[in-house]
C-alpha cells in the first residue's frame, strides 16, 4: 500500500510480522487495517498476530539465545552492530518521521527531531555501555574468590503503547539487546508500522536473525500471549495501568517471568507565588500539557498555582493557547497534531465533559476540531477552579487538557499533590531552596524536577512510584531489568 503527501515522496508500508529475520504474514493470514489519525486514510493491512505467531516468534528468539549467536559475540562487535543500528535510523529519519506521524498523528517536525533522533540516541547509548559495563568481586575472604556477574534473562517479551512507538520501543530493546537478551517485541495495533522499520533496519546492521522479532497485533490476542508464555522470561511493558496490572497476575500466573510496567501519570506541577520566572513557568505549564497532544505519560496535567498569583499566571497561560491549535501534523509549522484514533479522541471529549459538568471553569478550548476533514483532532483546553477529588484530576486523560487547581501553602498541595494513584513525576518551581528541597522530598513521584519541566537525557532513570509501574527505563539502571545477577563463588587454597 502506498501513501503521498504534497511535500513528501510516497511510502509503502509493509505490515507483516517480522520473525526470524524475515517478513511473514499471521499463520492464519488474518491482517487488520491500519488507518491514520491525520485524515483517515488506510496505511496498510497489518499482521494480525495471535499465540500462533508469538510461539513462532518466541521460538525464533529462544534458538537465537540458546545458541548464543548474539550473546556469545565478543562486547565490541555487539557494540559495533549496536552503532551501526543507530546509524540506520538516522540515515532512515525522514521516511521514520513521517511513518510515525501518519500512524500515530504527531507533528512531523517533532516525529523528526525528536522521536527519531531519541529513539537513536537510545541504541546508540546502550551500544556503547556493551563493551564498558564490568561486573563485580565481593569482599570475600581470603580462602575464596566470589565473582558477581550478570547474564541475560534471555527472552524478553515487550509491550509498548502508540504515544510514542519507536521511543519506547528502543528504551526496552536496546539495554535488552545490548544485555544480550533476545527481544519479542508486540507494537500497538494503533501505530504498528516503525517498530515492523526497526527490526529490519536492525537486521541490516547485522543483528542475527531471530534476535529481534516483532509480531503485531491487538492485545488480548498477541499481548496476552505474549505475557503468559512459558518460554519468555521477562516482559517488559509501557501502557495503561488497568493492563499493566493484568501484566503482573500474568506473569504470576504461568513462569513468574519478570515483569516491569511503566504505566500512567497524572504529574502535579506546582507553582508557588515566589516562582524565579513566571514566564518560563507558564511556558512550561503550557507547553508540556499540549507536546504530543498531551498523549504523554509525564505530562504535568495537574497544575497547582498558589492562590495568590493564580490570576496572573492563567492570564499568561491564555495569551499562549492560541500557539498551540491543532495543524496538519504533515505541515512542519504544526505543533500540536491529531490524537492518534477516534477511540481515544472520544475519551478525551468525555473527560472534558466530565470537566463540566463537574464544575470546573473551561477557560479554553473544550471541543473537536478538524483541520484536517475526517482527522482526529481536539482543541487545547484548560479548565480552571478544578479540586482534587474531580474525575479530570483523578484520572489520566491522555489529551490535550489542563486541570488548573489551587493550594494555600506547601502542606497542603503536597497532601494534594500526593493524594493520587499515580507517581510518575512532578515539578516545583520556588526560589527558596528550602522549599524546593523539602516539597522535592516529600513528593511521591520517580522525578520531581525544579524550575523546570523540559530536561531530558537517557542518563537519568525513568519510572513511577505506586500505581504508575514497578521498575526504570533509561540509564544503566535498566540493565538490572534484563540481566540475572549471578555469584560464582571460587575456592582458592593458596600455596603460600
Ligand atoms: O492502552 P493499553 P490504550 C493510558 C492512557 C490511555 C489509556 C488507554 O491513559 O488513554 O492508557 O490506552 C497492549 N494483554 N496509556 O488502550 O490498552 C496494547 O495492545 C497484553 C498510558 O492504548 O494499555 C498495547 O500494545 N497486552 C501509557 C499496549 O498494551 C495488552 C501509554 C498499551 O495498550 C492487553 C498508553 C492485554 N490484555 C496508554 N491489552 C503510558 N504509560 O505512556 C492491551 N495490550
Amino acid at each position: 500500500m502506498t501513501t503521498a503527501t504534497p511535500d513528501t515522496p510516497s511510502l509503502a508500508f509493509d505490515g507483516r510480522a517480522f520473525i526470524n529475520g524475515e517478513r511473514v504474514a499471521a499463520r492464519d493470514g488474518q491482517t487488520f487495517d491500519c488507518f491514520s489519525p491525520v485524515d483517515g486514510r488506510l496505511l496498510a493491512p497489518v499482521a494480525r498476530g495471535q499465540a500462533a505467531d508469538i510461539d513462532a516468534a518466541v521460538a525464533a528468539a529462544r534458538a537465537a539465545f540458546e545458541d548464543r549467536r548474539w550473546a556469545g559475540l565478543a562486547p565490541a562487535r555487539r557494540k559495533r552492530v549496536m552503532l551501526a543500528f543507530a546509524d540506520l535510523l538516522l540515515k532512515h529519519a525522514d521516511e521514520l518521521a513521517l511513518t510515525e506521524t501518519l500512524d500515530m498523528g504527531k507533528p512531523v517536525r517533532y516525529a523528526r527531531s525528536v522521536d527519531v533522533n531519541s529513539a537513536a540516541n537510545c541504541i546508540r547509548w546502550y551500544g556503547e555501555a556493551v563493551d564498558k559495563v564490568y561486573d563485580e568481586i565481593a569482599p570475600t575472604p581470603d580462602t575464596a574468590l566470589a565473582l558477581i556477574t550478570r547474564e541475560p534473562v534471555g527472552v524478553v517479551g515487550v509491550i509498548v503503547p502508540w504515544n510514542y512507538p519507536m521511543i519506547m520501543a528502543a528504551w526496552k530493546i536496546a539495554p535488552a539487546l545490548a544485555a544480550g537478551n533476545s527481544v519479542v517485541l508486540k507494537p500497538s495495533e494503533k501505530s504498528p508500522l516503525t517498530a515492523l522499520r526497526l527490526a529490519e533496519l536492525a537486521l541490516a546492521a547485522g543483528l542475527p536473525p531471530g534476535v529481534f522479532n516483532v509480531v503485531p497485533g491487538y492485545g488480548p490476542e498477541a499481548g496476552s500471549p505474549l505475557a503468559l508464555h512459558m518460554d519468555v522470561d521477562c516482559i517488559a511493558f509501557t501502557g495503561s495501568t488497568r493492563v499493566g496490572k493484568q501484566i503482573h497476575v500474568m506473569a504470576g500466573q504461568s513462569n513468574l517471568k519478570r515483569a516491569w510496567t511503566e504505566l500512567g501519570g497524572k504529574s502535579p506541577n506546582i507553582v508557588f507565588a515566589d516562582c524565579p520566572n513566571l514566564d518560563k513557568a507558564v511556558e512550561a505549564a503550557v507547553g508540556s500539557i499540549f507536546f504530543n497532544q498531551g498523549e504523554s505519560c509525564n505530562a504535568p496535567s495537574r497544575l497547582f498555582v498558589e492562590a495568590s498569583i493564580k490570576d496572573a499566571f492563567l492570564e499568561k497561560a491564555l495569551k499562549l493557547v492560541p500557539q498551540y491549535q491543532p495543524g496538519n501534523p504533515l505541515d512542519k509549522a504544526t505543533v500540536m497534531g491529531a490524537i492518534v484514533d477516534k477511540t481515544q479522541l472520544d475519551t478525551v471529549l468525555r473527560y472534558i465533559e466530565s470537566g463540566k459538568k463537574e464544575g470546573a471553569k473551561l477557560l479554553a478550548g473544550g471541543e473537536q476540531a478538524e483541520p484536517v476533514k475526517g482527522g482526529c483532532y481536539v482543541l487545547p483546553t484548560i479548565f480552571d477552579g478544578v479540586k482534587n477529588d474531580m474525575t479530570i484530576a483523578r484520572e489520566e486523560i491522555f489529551g490535550p487538557v489542563l486541570s488548573v487547581l489551587s493550594f494555600t501553602d506547601a502542606a497542603d498541595v503536597v497532601r494534594q499533590a500526593n493524594s493520587n494513584i499515580y507517581g510518575l513525576q512532578a515539578a516545583v518551581w520556588t526560589r527558596d531552596i528550602n522549599k524546593a528541597h523539602g516539597v522535592a522530598r516529600a513528593l511521591r513521584a520517580g522525578t520531581v524536577h525544579v524550575n523546570q519541566y523540559d530536561e531530558d537525557d537517557i542518563t537519568v532513570p525513568f519510572g513511577g512510584f505506586k500505581q504508575s509501574g514497578v521498575g526504570r527505563d533509561k540509564s544503566l539502571h535498566a540493565f538490572d531489568k534484563y540481566t540475572e545477577v549471578k555469584t560464582t563463588w571460587i575456592r582458592i587454597d593458596s600455596p603460600i
